[in-house]
């Protein structure tokens, strides 16, 4: 049985991630919930239990715990996944604090498994996880040589900012979290940008991609954009194959695929959605079609939960996965 904490516990994707342990039937005989000193003493109800949430210390780092699951953002990791690694835990880190380090497991497991022998492990970005699911059944069967991105992601992306931008937009009240107003706009614009003119949401989506897939040379690039649109990001994939492909042979293989849910039947206007796949754990794609500008490559849509499966359930999954190692290993 796991010493568990939540550190995050009472934000958008901390909360989301009790709901999949609720769900779930991972072992654990202690639940801590940990967050910042200001939401410090609130009370959380959690399987029937009321759990007071701590305030996260250095010293409570250095308790003796199995599994962290970390939703606090880059500095608070930054600061304490090293301190709770240090004291014998495994953090599952939802934030883009140690991604791209070299000996740091970026995992969606679906697609890829641990080997690092760190003991964080990095939660891709939410964009990011719902694109390389079907990507992944994609390169294994056909290769891949190119991947354009397209993003439409909705405002929980940002939090309960993003949430409260959108509400207030459509009073007339001026946003707090995004330099223009969401509300009955799009904004090209999500994270920061770089001097290359890439925002830096757009630079997780190339390399994360890359890492995932194990695919260095692949030739990846992304546009990303907010939409006024609560839960559930969008993205347009323009996907070119190595080898010849069929748009039937590519809908058999993703619907074959594990966490794809294919809705794809234009003629009674059925496609991924939004309004689909909020609240879902799955990937749903559609609109699967060859792309007749270039050879070999195809558009493929997507919409998944960005705080489900891009975020809580793809690190209580990944949880998932190392109890099953464990136990495996055990054997
Ligand atoms: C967003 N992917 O949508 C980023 C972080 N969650 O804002």
């Amino acid at each position: 049985m796991y010493r568990l904490a939540v550190v995050g516990a009472t934000g958008l994707v901390g909360s989301k991630m009790l709901e999949v342990l609720d769900r779930k039937n991972i072992p654990f005989s202690e639940l801590t919930l940990f967050s910042s000193k200001k939401s410090a003493g609130t009370e959380v109800v959690f399987k029937g239990q009321t759990y007071i949430v701590r305030e996260l210390t250095a010293a409570a780092a250095a308790e003796p715990f199995d599994y962290i699951l970390m939703s606090a953002g880059g500095g608070t990791s930054l600061k304490f996944s090293p301190l709770f690694e240090q004291s014998g835990a495994t953090v599952i880190d939802n934030s883009s604090a140690f991604r791209m380090e070299e000996d740091i497991d970026l995992i969606v497991p679906e697609v890829n498994r641990p080997q690092s022998s760190r003991t964080i492990i990095a939660n891709p970005n939410c964009s990011t996880i719902q694109s390389v699911v079907p990507l992944k059944p994609l390169a294994d069967r056909f290769g891949l040589e190119r991947v354009s991105y397209t993003t439409y992601q909705a405002v929980s992306g940002s939090g309960i900012a993003g949430r409260n931008d959108l509400a207030n937009g459509e009073k007339g009240i001026a946003p707090t979290n995004y330099p223009h107003p969401i509300y009955n706009n799009a904004l090209p614009h999500i994270d920061v940008f770089q001097d290359d003119g890439y925002t830096k949401e757009e630079q997780k989506m190339v390399d994360e991609t890359k890492k995932i897939l194990q695919l260095p040379e692949l030739k990846v690039t992304a546009t990303c954009v907010r939409v006024p649109v609560q839960d559930s990001h969008s993205v347009a994939i323009n996907v070119t194959l190595s080898t010849p492909a069929t748009v039937e042979e590519i809908r058999d293989v993703l619907a074959a695929a594990p966490g794809v849910v294919v809705v794809d039947d234009v003629k009674n206007n059925a496609y991924p959605m939004a309004i689909h796949s909020t609240d879902r754990d799955e990937v749903f794609v559609g609109r699967i079609r060859s792309d007749e500008s270039l050879p070999n490559t195809f558009h493929i849509w997507c919409t998944a939960d960005n705080l489900l499966k891009g975020a809580a359930l793809n690190a209580v999954q990944i949880l998932e996965q190392l109890h099953t190692i464990r136990s495996e290993s055990h054997v």
